[in-house]
């Protein structure tokens, strides 16, 4: 088996991977990133596109503040729908000034990856990780396969950036992680749309046939979401049906609506909360969707991934520039705090927006009276705004 040696091995090239990547060859400190998938797979894979303040700064300090400049569309404001009325919450006046920027992940993705393959940095694609060796000791190994050949990754550090579903959280021994977890008797059917958005701004909406969310990529494309069944079969919902149901559950007295347009891409999203305590075990760091999952209605998840690898950097940073440790060993205590602020809010967003099969009328009617208040309070709005727009980065 050939090995080689870097720093920081990345296990994962999602925006966590790649933008801890980013964060560190700017200090100077050697990185690999193995991913498991194709870069284009990687770059089309459509996913979030909300992004905090932090978010937006990150971009802008690796240097890739420009495309999104250009074509991130800044939002101040979201609206909730219910009972046939929409309700605008200018989040930027109860935070402060602060806002979101709609720019698709995939975009942050195709940017971060750009601007690695341009400065000739490891990255290998369809190069998945299979096991991390010595996990304990002060040398891990990231054991991979690319182009059918076993390779060795000799590090200082791994960071486990490889999602809900990749190897570095189970490489962890069990008896040395707690987690928690919630499932949800609901899924997102979402798809995308060539369509110019008819809001500015993106429109959560609780119906009595169950949630539907308004949201866009560009001044042509809508995204669009439809709270459905977990085990929904994606060939049961032929375009026509989505429209039907997406205007039913969008449309609001004043006339407006969706507009209709050539759908290019669906898919289904289960939905769950999840943490792991702590986020790291020896020298193995988690970040991201490996240590964390949050439902997709607060808009946290990538966000959250960022929040991560901007602490993580700063850490790594801080070892090899001073030899310091204290901000690797508050790493997780710092994470998990931020994690769980992220779980409460999107586990409100869920309760308060979707449909539950094991509810009834009295649960619905509660919901539109929690909406209710929510959009008469300026407390309530402040507080939902606040948790929305995210807060700095530490
Ligand atoms: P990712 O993006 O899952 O990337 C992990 C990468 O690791 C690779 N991998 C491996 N590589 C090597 N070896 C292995 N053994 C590997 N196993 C896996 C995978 O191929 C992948 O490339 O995790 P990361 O970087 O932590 O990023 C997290 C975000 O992707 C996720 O939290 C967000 O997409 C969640 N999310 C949203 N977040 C927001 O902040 N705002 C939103 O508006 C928002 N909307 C959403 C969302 C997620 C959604 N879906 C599809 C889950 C909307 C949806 C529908
Ligand atoms: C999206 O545009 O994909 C999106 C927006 C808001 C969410 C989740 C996803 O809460």
């Amino acid at each position: 088996m050939s090995e080689r040696r870097t720093q920081v091995g990345i296990v994962g090239a999602g925006p966590a991977g790649l933008m801890l990547g980013q964060l560190l060859a700017r200090q100077g400190i050697d990185t690999v990133i193995v991913e498991a998938r194709s870069q284009s797979h990687v770059i089309e894979r459509v996913r979030a596109g909300v992004l905090e303040q932090g978010t937006v700064d990150l971009m802008h300090q690796v240097g890739l503040g420009d495309r999104l400049e250009r074509q991130g569309l800044r939002h101040e404001g979201i609206y909730l729908a219910f009972s046939g009325r929409r309700h605008r919450i200018d989040m930027t006046a109860a935070s402060n000034g602060r806002a979101i920027t709609v720019y698709g992940q995939n975009e942050v993705v195709r940017d971060l990856i750009e601007a690695r393959v341009a400065a000739g940095l490891p990255l290998h694609f369809e190069a998945p990780a299979a096991r991390i060796a010595e996990i304990g000791t002060t040398h891990p190994a990231i054991e991979y396969v690319d182009a059918g050949e076993r390779k060795q990754l000799r590090c200082d550090f791994v960071a486990g950036c490889d999602g809900f579903h990749g190897i570095s959280r189970a490489a962890i021994p069990s008896a040395a992680l707690r987690t928690y977890e919630r499932t949800y008797p609901f899924a997102w059917l979402g798809v995308l749309a060539d369509a110019a958005p008819t809001s500015d701004e993106l429109v959560y909406s609780l119906h009595d046939s169950g949630f539907a969310l308004f949201s866009m990529r560009s001044p042509t494309v809508t995204r669009l979401y439809l709270q459905c069944d977990p085990d929904t079969d994606i060939a049961e919902w032929p375009d026509d049906r989505i429209w039907r149901e997406l205007q039913q559950r969008l449309a609001t007295d004043d006339g407006w609506r969706p507009a209709e347009g050539v759908i290019t891409q669906k898919s289904v999203t289960p939905m769950r909360s999840f943490v792991t305590e702590p986020m790291h075990y020896a020298r193995l760091y988690l970040a991201g969707d490996a240590a964390h999952i949050v439902p997709p209605t607060g808009a946290k998840g990538l966000n959250l991934a960022m929040a991560d690898v901007y602490r993580l950097s700063h850490a790594l940073v801080d070892f090899y520039h001073h030899g310091r440790t204290e901000l690797l060993d508050t790493y997780s205590a710092r994470g998990v705090r931020r994690a769980w602020r992220a779980q409460a809010f999107s586990w409100l967003m869920t309760s308060l927006l979707h449909r539950s099969h094991t509810g009834n009328d009295f649960d619905y009617r509660r919901q539109l009276a929690e909406l209710d208040y929510l959009v008469n309070s300026p407390a309530a709005m402040a507080s939902l705004s606040q948790n929305y727009v995210g807060t700095a980065f530490d």
